[in-house]
């Protein structure tokens, strides 16, 4: 019999082998063992009271069939679906509620060791809100902006704040179906009482509430989220980094950080730079401190100081594995709780830093930003002195790749025309002309159902194959980083003629690393960029482009994607469908969704489907935009490029400055 392959990235496979070879268990072999339940697995169990749980199967599996209450099928999948939802929202939102209250408290002076380091983003994003900037101490604005963007959270009447950066004609979508937005834990409640027993019956209404709780996590939680990041740490520019578990050191302390807020990993970013630490670290025979990513808060590292990733989701606890992680420590989200089981067998500590997020059998040293510098040193600390406890087992690889990340919305207008002409034109024009096909944005988690991360590699190379961009996020990115996708390098070798030629123009990879989970806003607001640059859609929806997250599995992927059907963009999700059991749900959120919204949600396990489907959407676009018919090879008429010498050029003859706005 053939052997079965747990994950398409061979590092991690190695570590797999190795693994059972010492008889440890993994997530893959839970997946193995603990089959998804049937009834589950397709939205057709309710337990939301205890006159349940009510099962739709067998005789009663029909769409009129009814639970104790009266509730019918599609109710059911419905309600279900919009749980999901409001778990991902919160948890996105939650994240960005910290950031804010990190920016009000960085204002008010009352944390010494965050500072506002991006000024123009702040002004960009006062600007946005409102908020008068010209002659005004930093402080006092950033205060503004942090109040302004807390308000959103209990705003009880009214819109969200960002609302308005949408398209116009977007907006409007969104009033006549009465989905936007007012305060960001407003529609998380309502949301959460509409699906109480004996609420909300009626699945399109059920669904429309399931996209406006999710609007407010895209255009308010995780859009918040990613411009105070922007803010305190700064916006991203492109930046060398490496993927994949050869980033650690045998011979240096190697701390991992892992989970998905931002604020701590800064600063133990600083703290094992410090002469101090690193002399101490050398004390315990290590020749340094080696600090690495995991998942999100990986990304958001990576994307500003080129720290190296071990991977997304799946990878957790195979680092652990390599024997070589003398620490980990983590904040919130995507934490298997296994860690604390599996560090047993080797050495490494695992450090839980969040109040909301505590392990059993985890050390836990709490976060406290007014404190941060002095906790990372404790943490940093911790990792030093757990080197020399460092055993002998573990399954080593040396494998690494080379990565190049940091595309921000910024970044991307920049690239496209320098400080003076920074626009989307070229990229819209190279659109128009049929050189690139449509973008895509390739997203979500890796998943041990299906060979992890071997659905985004398919996928990578099979649209860039066929010019598509690809704009990718979160473990979507870690997949492709960890299988050497994101280099220029990527365009040469496996891109369509169209797409290559644009990424030697400007020197990027055909697969642009945006950041993580919360940074898919950057997706939304490069589209309405691009929506407004003209020549495309005037909305969100209708432009070539659709979102697809192949290996997902967390209730945030079920609220990123249903922003994005909301805002216009068809997005393609793997594995099993969780509304499978309901037709007439399935039927709302597809052609429903895509008569109101011109986006939709499908749920489609076969890859090639995937890229056939997505392939389709995104002709279809072009053909209703009368754009030129995409043939491979054969392009119309496009505005030049701006390539980087003819760039520099016209910076120099302006006036020297670095910066991206
Ligand atoms: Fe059953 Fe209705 Fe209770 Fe759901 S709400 S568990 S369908 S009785
Ligand atoms: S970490 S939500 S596994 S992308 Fe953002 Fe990865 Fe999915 Fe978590």
């Amino acid at each position: 019999m053939d052997k079965v392959v747990k994950s398409a990235n061979v590092q991690a496979e190695q570590i797999i082998e190795w693994g059972e070879s010492q008889k440890i268990e993994t997530c893959f072999d839970r997946a193995e063992r603990l089959k998804p339940c049937p009834i589950g697995v397709s939205g057709a169990c309710c337990k939301v009271c205890h006159m349940g749980p009510c099962r739709f199967v067998g005789s009663n599996a029909e769409e009129d069939a009814r639970g104790v209450c009266g509730a019918t099928l599609p109710t059911v999948a419905s309600r279900n679906l919009v749980r999901m939802a409001v778990a991902g929202a919160a948890a996105h939102s939650d994240h960005a509620r910290d950031m804010a209250f990190t920016l009000l408290s960085v204002a008010n002076g009352e944390t010494k060791d965050f500072r506002i380091t991006d000024v123009k983003k702040l002004y960009k994003v006062a600007g946005i809100l409102q908020i008068e900037f010209e002659g005004r101490p930093v402080n006092d604005v950033a205060r503004d902006v942090a109040v302004k963007l807390i308000e959103d959270f209990g705003r009880q009447k009214g819109e969200l704040n960002y609302i308005r950066r949408a398209p116009k004609k977007t907006q409007e979508r969104w009033r006549k179906w009465g989905i936007v937005p007012r305060g960001v834990d407003r529609e998380i409640t309502e949301a959460m009482h509409r699906t109480h027993i004996g609420v909300d019956h009626e699945p399109d209404n059920l669904l429309l509430s399931c996209l406006r709780v999710s609007l407010a996590d895209g255009w308010g939680g995780s859009m918040i989220s990613t411009d105070i990041t922007d803010i305190l740490f700064g916006t991203p520019m492109p930046v060398k980094a490496e993927a994949s578990f050869g980033i650690f050191k045998e011979d240096e302390v190697n701390l991992v950080v892992h989970g998905h807020e931002p604020s701590l990993a800064e600063i133990i970013v600083d703290v094992v730079n410090e002469p101090d630490m690193i002399a101490y670290a050398r004390t315990k025979g290590a020749k340094g401190i080696n600090l690495g990513g995991m998942c999100c808060t990986a990304n958001e590292i990576l994307m500003r100081h080129g720290i190296p990733t071990a991977g997304g989701f799946t990878n957790q606890e195979l680092a652990i594995m390599t024997g070589l992680v003398d620490a980990i420590t983590v904040d919130v989200q995507c934490i298997m709780p296994a860690l604390t089981e599996l560090s047993k067998k080797f050495h490494t500590k695992v450090i839980t830093t969040s109040h909301k997020a505590k392990i059993q059998g985890a050390m836990h040293i709490e976060y406290d930003e007014h404190r941060a510098k002095d906790i990372a040193r404790q943490i940093v600390r911790t990792a030093i002195d757990n080197y020399s406890n460092r055993k002998q087992e573990g399954s080593y690889i040396s494998d690494k790749f080379p990565v190049i990340a940091g595309f921000s919305q910024e970044y991307i207008e920049y690239m496209q025309g320098g400080r003076w002409r920074a626009s989307f034109r070229p990229l819209n024009d190279a659109i128009m002309a049929g050189r690139i096909r449509g973008v895509v944005g390739l997203a979500g988690c890796d998943n041990p159902r299906v060979p992890s991360q071997g659905l985004h590699r398919f996928l990578a190379i099979e649209l860039i194959k066929n010019d598509v961009l690809i704009v990718s996020t979160g473990c979507g990115s870690a997949a492709c980083g960890t299988a050497g996708f994101l280099t220029p390098e990527m365009a040469l070798e496996n891109a369509g003629p169209g797409l290559r030629e644009v990424c030697e123009a400007i020197g990027i990879p055909p697969i642009l690393h945006l950041g993580s989970c919360v940074d898919n806003s950057r997706i939304l607001t490069i589209a309405t960029a691009m929506a407004e640059e003209g020549g495309l859609s005037d909305e969100i929806g209708g432009m070539p482009a659709v979102g697809i997250a192949p290996e997902w599995m967390s209730e945030k992927a079920i609220a990123i994607g249903c922003y994005f059907a909301a805002s216009g963009v068809p997005v393609i999700f793997g594995g099993e469908s969780p509304v499978e059991a309901s037709r007439e749900v399935t039927k709302i959120m597809t052609e429903g969704w895509f008569e109101k919204f011109r986006g939709a949600l499908h749920f489609e396990p076969d890859p090639e489907m995937i890229l056939s489907l997505a392939l389709d959407y995104i002709d279809k676009a072009r053909e209703t935009l009368k754009l030129k018919k995409y043939e491979p090879g054969k392009f119309g008429a496009e505005r030049v490029l701006m390539d980087m010498a003819s760039r520099r050029d016209l910076e120099r003859a302006a006036k020297p400055h670095i910066g991206i706005y």
